[in-house]
């Protein structure tokens, strides 16, 4: 029994399951639809192969140890208590790892939750039990969403948007997949951040904090249009916008 496991069909086959899903995890991460969004998938490019890259070392020691330095008949491997040029380097190592990570990640969040000192379009969203509300800022375009009818906030491609989040009541949190953002939502708390979209498209979003019963239900849609149609989209809905009123607010 002792050592048979190592090499058994069953633990090759969790390896290779194990590898084949987080192939499956790389392959389906979108790049993202924002400028922003291209920064975080490169970081999250870089994290994920210097973790490989860990996971490579470390399990292909502990796997090997065992056949390079097992006992051979009746014989010692070379016994010892410390190997300070080994502690040093398996300290010293991952340290300049994480720092270059760290590194790494304050240069990609500065750039993302930085402001610009003139976005094109300002859309103040709150978040309610269960649903949200897009207003868009100097119009009186306003969407509001109910949990059967989830509301779709209008952007324009290549320009800059800027959302002022908050919450009406509970924590939630406004999450976008395709852009590779989520931002939580907190009663008193005004976050504001920017997008520039460089994708057309509709993109899903949902609340990613659960925040009662209907909290499944708080989806919502960004709809990524070329300027010229979001400037149409405003003007439309501004000459008759309680079309685009709905829900209890
Ligand atoms: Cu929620």
């Amino acid at each position: 029994m002792k050592g048979r496991w190592i090499g058994s069909p069953g633990l090759a086959t969790v390896f290779v399951v194990t590898l084949g899903l987080g192939g499956c995890g790389w392959a389906s991460l979108p790049s993202g639809a924002t400028s922003q969004a291209e920064l975080m998938h490169r970081d999250w490019t870089v994290f994920t192969i210097a973790g490989l890259c860990v996971f490579a070392i470390v399990g292909g020691l502990i796997v090997g140890s065992p056949f390079v330095w097992r006992r051979r008949g009746e014989a010692l491997p070379p016994q010892f208590r410390r190997n300070v040029p080994i502690e040093i380097i398996t300290t010293v190592i991952p340290l300049i790892m994480i720092a270059l990570l760290f590194v790494l990640t304050y240069r990609v969040e500065s750039v993302v939750e930085r402001l610009s000192p003139s976005p094109s379009t300002i859309v103040d969203v709150v978040g309610f039990r269960w649903s949200w509300r897009f207003q868009y800022s100097g119009t009186s375009v306003q969407v509001i969403g109910t949990p059967k009818q989830p509301p779709e906030m209008v952007i324009p491609l290549g320009r800059t948007t800027r959302i002022n989040l908050e919450s009406a009541d509970v924590n939630h949190a406004f999450w976008v997949p395709g852009f590779l953002f989520k931002r939580d939502a907190i009663p008193g708390v005004h976050n504001s951040f920017d997008w520039h979209p460089d994708h057309l498209g509709v993109f899903v979003g949902r609340c990613a904090e659960f925040c009662g019963l209907e909290h499944a239900f708080m989806t919502f849609a960004v709809r990524v249009v070329p300027p010229d149609e979001f400037e149409r989209w405003l003007r439309q809905h501004e000459t008759r916008p309680t079309a685009y009123r709905q829900g209890p607010r």
